[in-house]
């Protein structure tokens, strides 16, 4: 062999080695653990003493632990929607908290955050809480294929269910199909009049395992002991029992990550704890000592670990990324009695924050975000200020892949920040309440004039709208406890003139 040929069959062999080894660090799994209005006091690591999360917080001990991480909005719907497109929600309408028979919101011909993954050759899957709609239309047949929706925007596989656990209908629906249909006892579902003859909560009361709370709503059509908003009929075999749905959706996880564990996968698991109604599984009942909710808790902490064994189990942990974060600050009575009130016992879901869900003060949108990658990400604290909405475009970095042109334009490149090797944040950030946005810059948090309710009174939580300007210096008052916009009349002008220029950008 020539002296050439040995050196062309050496580089060859070194580049082919070195494709593979990169292809092992560059294709981690990556898991995103979405909770549902876990606050940014619900854990251990984030200073709870009244409840007990040994799991997360062991994902926190190993991983970064984000203090100034946040969702876009203080509701379900608007969060999960920034997070799959990279564009700010308020920018369209029809964004805002979703009934159970909602269309797609989401675009089927842009890019998505599992799109993006897929792209790049992941198998993705999404299990649990979906609320982004399903179908074109509202008016939808529920005994056959259901389109689009999750995989029609980038999901391989899903196993989801529609809106909320409080909404109708009650059923789980994989791969477009709800799953247990019986063509002898067709779904229907209106949120407008009743149907069918089945009891409601605010008919039968008395059949209520779990009480609702008064003038919430949820007292429509009762299904498993339980009033929930909107009505349906039919599809009995397909109902959920809220005790077993959490195990469900955990089984179905497990099967996603061990049919795909040789190849690279992005799961998207969005977990139902800690939103209403909250009815764990009978064994945790009762544990916390704090009502349903912190029951719940203990459940969610459960799950995670359940997870992080399988992937120890598969010898696969070592390659996975895992993102736990929450889609919006935490409540207590959001619907029902279940003890969150009476049996809070002095723990505080929102830690030292003002507000709660619902609300443009931090406790709406600043929740608790872990990143774990063991071997790969240094465990740490990080004060760097992130938005769930900067995961797609930090992601294509991390692909080295470009977003088409004027998508996800909202989504700003923070990948340095969530792998820990930079403590610089966004320097800008909007967020959004149930009536008003707000811009975080550097450490002044600026919320513009807005006629609505101070105080959401069925909740019980500071909205945090008032008809003048709010100032807040974050960095010494992140309780947001004194509004100086009137002391420094020329930063509040900066700040509501830049709001604008975000708002007013085209894309
Ligand atoms: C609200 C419901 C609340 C909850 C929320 C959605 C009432 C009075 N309250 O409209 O119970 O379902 O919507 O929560 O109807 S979220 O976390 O999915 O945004
Ligand atoms: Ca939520």
């Amino acid at each position: 062999m020539s002296v050439r040929y040995g050196l062309l069959i050496s580089l060859m062999v070194f580049f082919s080695f070195k494709g593979f080894s990169q292809k092992l660090t560059e294709q981690p799994n990556v898991i995103f653990i979405y909770v549902d209005d876990l606050g940014y006091g619900d854990l251990g690591s984030y200073g709870a003493t009244k409840i007990k999360t040994p799991h997360l917080d062991m994902l926190a001990k190993g991983g970064i632990r984000f203090t100034n991480a946040h969702a876009t909005s203080a509701t379900c719907t608007p969060s999960r929607y920034a997070l799959m497109t990279g564009q700010y929600p308020w920018r369209k309408s029809g964004t805002g908290v979703l009934p159970g028979d909602a269309a797609l919101i989401i675009p089927t011909d842009k890019i998505t955050l599992p799109a993006l993954f897929q792209q790049k050759g992941y198998k993705t899957g999404l299990v649990g809480k979906w609320h982004l709609g399903l179908g074109n239309t509202v008016q939808k047949n529920w005994n056959q294929k259901i389109t689009p929706g999750p995989n029609e925007v980038g999901f391989n596989y899903s196993f989801i269910f529609p809106a909320t656990a409080d909404r109708v209908p009650t059923v789980f629906v994989e791969n477009n199909y709800v799953v247990a249909q019986d063509p002898n006892d067709p779904i229907e579902v209106n949120y407008q009049t009743k149907i069918g003859n089945e009891p409601t909560g605010l008919e039968n009361p008395e059949l209520l395992k779990l009480k609702s709370s008064p003038n919430h709503g949820h007292n429509n059509t009762i299904v498993n002991g339980i009033g929930r908003i909107g009505y349906m009929k039919g599809g009995q075999l397909a109902r959920w029992t809220d005790e077993e749905m959490p195990l469900t959706f955990l089984s179905k996880a497990k099967e996603f990550i061990e049919s795909n564990k040789s190849n690279p996968f992005f799961l998207f698991y969005a977990l139902t704890e800690p939103h209403v109604p909250r009815m764990p599984s009978t064994i945790f009942k009762g544990k916390s000592g704090l009502g349903l909710r912190g029951d719940a808790i203990l459940q969610l902490d459960w799950t995670v670990g359940e997870i992080m064994n399988q992937l120890q189990q598969l010898g696969i942990a070592k390659n996975t990324l895992i993102v736990f974060t929450s889609d919006n600050g935490p409540v207590l009575d959001d619907g029902y009695q279940d003890g969150a009130v009476t049996q809070l016992n002095g723990h505080t879901p929102w830690g030292v924050l003002r507000g709660g869900k619902y609300s443009t003060y931090e406790a709406g949108t600043r929740v608790p975000m872990l990143i774990h990658w063991p071997g790969k990400i240094k465990p740490q604290v990080s004060d760097a200020m992130l938005s769930q909405i900067d995961f797609i475009a930090s992601f294509a970095q991390f692909f080295n892949k470009k977003l088409p042109l004027n998508e996800a334009t909202d989504s700003e490149n923070m990948l340095n920040a969530f792998l820990g090797k930079s403590n610089q944040g966004r320097k800008v950030l909007v967020k959004q309440g149930m009536n008003s946005l707000a811009i975080v810059r550097g450490e002044w948090k600026y919320i513009e004039p807005n006629a609505g309710p101070a105080l959401n009174k069925l909740v019980d939580i500071e909205l945090g709208n008032n008809p003048l300007p709010q100032l807040y210096h974050l960095t010494s008052d992140l309780s947001e406890k004194n509004n100086v916009a009137s002391q420094h009349p020329d930063l509040v002008k900066e700040l509501s003139d830049m709001l604008q220029k975000i708002k007013d950008k085209k894309n």
